[in-house]
């Protein structure tokens, strides 16, 4: 009598529950909710934008029995609407390896897998969490990030040949390629719409081996790519390397990983690359040297719209007034 009550109270208020997942539309986000959602299928509304957009939460109203599951967004970013949410009453499972804050918050329907260290990402955490059910599209994720050792070394188990670990590499890179833009239009597929195509597909192989979508999106970042390196540099030393990419759709969806590509060339250098954008003023990527993964997120955050990580950052409208000024801090960050 007490299971049927029980289960009668359950489907009513399995009913009235609604699952958000709130991600990151870069392959670090992308491939932690494929993680998790292969491993615990579930109806989701799904909440994300371009790489920039990490003010995600805001846009979740929650009501009292609501699930929230967090990827690859910055704690400290979205502190205020987390608090909002709890207060809510919905209870948050919370994956990222962005700047935190300086304190975390503790609540009792707040679960929180937050590792902020420079070689791991969010869908590598996801992993942990799931016992590596998912290692692939964690591994997969991890190249996106432009963590190449990290993913390696994840992958060591699996004995991949160099040419499987190298197709996990490209489509890492093509996945993290699809999330920049300053808005959805620049982009290939709205985020959400990627994750759609990669639902079916719980082995990356299969989905690099069949999906269309990739190929559009290989071939897009290859283009992309031949424009961006016929680019010179504005300035470059030993040190530093700073680069300005031209007001174009395929410069913004580029600036990310072209600065992964040039970081991954020149490990012992810090880079920039900068876009110029329509309204003026430029997105900012900034690659710390591979050889010192520091001080990106400290630079950036000294702007107005600027966060990241400690390897990898950006400023999402550095304006024309404060080029010098950015160029100037840059250098000196790096200097020595
Ligand atoms: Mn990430």
């Amino acid at each position: 009598m007490c299971q049927i009550i029980a289960n009668e109270l359950y489907d009513k208020w399995k009913f009235v529950m609604t699952q958000y997942d709130v991600f990151n539309g870069d392959a670090d986000g992308l491939c932690a909710l494929h993680q998790l959602r292969l491993s615990e299928p579930i109806d989701s509304v799904l909440v994300t934008g371009v790489k920039r957009d990490i003010g995600l939460l805001a846009n979740v109203k929650a009501t009292p029995g609501d699930s929230v599951t967090v990827l690859d967004i910055s704690l400290d970013k979205n502190r205020i609407a987390l608090d909002v949410l709890l207060a809510q009453g919905a209870s948050i499972h919370y994956f990222d390896h962005h700047y935190a804050g300086e304190t975390l918050p503790q609540h009792p329907q707040l679960e929180m897998h937050i590792d902020t260290s420079p070689d791991t990402c969010t869908s590598l955490l996801v992993n942990d969490y799931l016992q590596g059910q998912y290692l692939p599209w964690a591994i997969t994720a991890a190249f996106g990030d432009n963590l190449h050792l990290s993913a390696r070394k994840a992958a060591s188990p699996l004995a991949y040949t160099e040419s499987e670990l190298q197709a996990l590499c490209d489509l890492g890179t093509c996945l993290n390629y699809n999330g920049y833009g300053s808005s959805l239009d620049d982009l290939y597929f709205k985020p959400t719409e990627l994750y759609q195509k990669m639902k079916p597909y719980a082995d990356p192989f299969v989905f690099i081996r069949e999906e269309e979508a990739y190929q559009v999106l290989k071939n897009g970042y290859n283009a992309d790519m031949v424009l961006a390196g016929a680019i010179q540099p504005e300035f470059s030393d030993a040190h530093t390397a700073v680069y300005i990419l031209p007001d174009a759709k395929w410069s913004r969806r580029v600036s990310g990983v072209y600065g992964n590509r040039l970081s991954t060339a020149a490990p012992e250098r810090a880079h920039a690359v900068l876009t110029a954008l329509p309204g003026g003023g430029f997105m900012v990527s900034v690659r710390a040297p591979q050889s010192n993964k520091t001080g990106a997120d400290e630079l950036c955050r000294r702007f107005a719209t600027g966060g990241g990580r400690k390897g990898a950052a950006g400023i999402n409208l550095l304006p024309e007034s404060e080029l010098d000024l950015f160029v100037q801090r840059f250098r000196q960050q790096y200097s020595a």
